[in-house]
């Protein structure tokens, strides 16, 4: 390795980075017909930007001609541990771990620039693109080829030391780094812990995930109504999953160390109660601003109606009788509809003389029937 890669990977380390390595652009020629399958069959869902800049995608020079190489970085964040409780009987959610503290798309891309000026600094002039998920770049493949990890079963970055906990930047650069020699081999070995364990099983094999059926996607990115056969199965997950990193083994070590973090686990009805303002103030530099208001508390309503908890039918209740978005509306209507109580069903008649939104009224009808 060269003494100003040498360099680089030092001052990324001094600013917090776990594992950093250079490689070659290229085209993906490789994952070329995969990617455009995968487009076809639909699976970008309402990820529509992903559809976007394909060719860009799988050739970053794309971007910018001059780009020859990229430096990629793993920052790493605490894994998940949250409190032993039953979350029914307490009412509480589950976030994902990588969604806690400030948005890790401004704080690591802060990280990310100050190495980026280092690059600068040394080489007066060289072009630098700084993506921490900013942009249409593979990150597993670059970080892959860089030698920072395998790409799991579960489609993570695994490493064998650090496991995938960790979130990727890219510098993209017109300076000549050269790639590993060797690539990092894949340990996964015959193990299909995240396929068999996933609640909805998103994950097949070949490196498959599917975002329709994936938690996290439903949770964060898929905008209006979740479908009614996955409610159920979201369990208390009301922002991203980490189901398939906490049951890889390689993430063991990592989750057994760390703190056990309440906020893991935000009460349910508190979350259904925030009007515009208090979501703004809570989450206004979270990652969890990502789902906006609606998709949180309809999430926050899904969780409720799956805690059986009867105490959970009067914030939802309340949520239908007073809630200005017909969206939450729809998704506490199907929640009460889960409860065989006379509260709940008094709830949902009240509610349908007053309705006007038509999916509210289809929910309520439903709930009424105690539809599945
Ligand atoms: C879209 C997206 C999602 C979507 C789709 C996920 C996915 N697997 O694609 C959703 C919302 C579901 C999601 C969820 C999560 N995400 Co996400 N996501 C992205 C994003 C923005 C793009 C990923 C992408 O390009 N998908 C497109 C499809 C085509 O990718 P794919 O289905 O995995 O297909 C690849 C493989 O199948 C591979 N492949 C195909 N054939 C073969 C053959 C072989 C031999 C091999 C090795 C590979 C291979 O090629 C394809 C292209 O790379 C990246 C950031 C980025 N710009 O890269 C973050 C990113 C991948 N996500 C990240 C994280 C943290 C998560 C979550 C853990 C968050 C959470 N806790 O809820 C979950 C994990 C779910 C999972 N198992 O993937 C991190 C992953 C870090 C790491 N250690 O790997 C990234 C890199 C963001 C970041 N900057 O840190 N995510």
């Amino acid at each position: 390795m060269d003494r100003l890669a040498e360099k680089l990977i030092a001052i990324a380390l001094e600013q917090g980075f776990i594992l950093a390595g250079f490689t070659t652009l290229r085209p993906l020629e490789e994952r070329a017909d995969f990617f455009s399958r995968w487009l076809a069959e639909g699976r970008a869902a309402g990820m529509e930007w992903l559809a976007k800049t394909p060719a860009k995608r799988l050739d970053p020079r794309l971007i910018d001609p001059r780009l020859r190489s990229v430096m990629t970085l793993a920052w790493p964040y605490i894994p998940p541990r949250p409190p032993a409780i039953d979350w029914r009987a307490a009412m509480r959610g589950r976030i994902a771990a990588y969604a806690l503290g400030l948005d890790y798309h401004d704080t690591v891309k802060a990280r990310a620039l100050t190495v980026a000026a280092a690059l600068a600094a040394e080489r007066p002039g060289a072009v630098t693109r700084v993506y921490v998920d900013t942009g249409p770049v593979f990150e597993r493949e670059w970080a892959a080829a860089a030698g920072l990890g395998w790409f799991g079963r579960n489609t993570n970055l695994l490493n064998r030391y650090h496991g995938s906990y960790f979130f990727l930047a890219e510098i993209l650069t017109d300076l000549g780094f050269d790639a590993p020699k060797a690539p990092y081999r894949d340990h996964c070995g015959t193990c299909r812990r995240c396929l068999d364990l996933c609640p909805t099983g998103a994950l097949a094999d070949g490196y498959l995930l599917e975002p329709r059926l994936c938690i996290s996607y439903l949770t964060i990115e898929h905008r209006g109504a979740i479908p009614r056969a996955m409610r159920p199965r979201l369990g208390n997950w009301i922002f991203g999953c980490d189901i398939c990193q906490e049951v890889c083994p390689w993430n063991n070590d990592a989750t057994a160390a760390a703190p056990i973090n309440e906020a893991l686990m935000p009460p349910l009805a508190e979350l259904l109660a925030l009007d515009d303002d208090g979501f703004r103030r809570r989450f206004a530099k979270s990652a969890i601003r990502r789902a906006k208001r609606s998709g949180l508390l309809r999430n926050a309503a899904v969780a409720l109606g799956n805690s059986g908890n009867p105490a959970a039918i009067a914030p939802l209740a309340a949520t239908l009788a007073n809630e200005p978005d017909a969206q939450i509306r729809a998704h506490a209507a199907w929640a009460l509809g889960r409860f065989d109580a006379a509260d709940a069903r008094r709830a949902l008649e009240q509610a349908r003389r007053g309705e006007s939104a038509p999916e509210v009224n289809q929910e309520i009808t439903l709930a009424i029937e105690r539809a599945p």
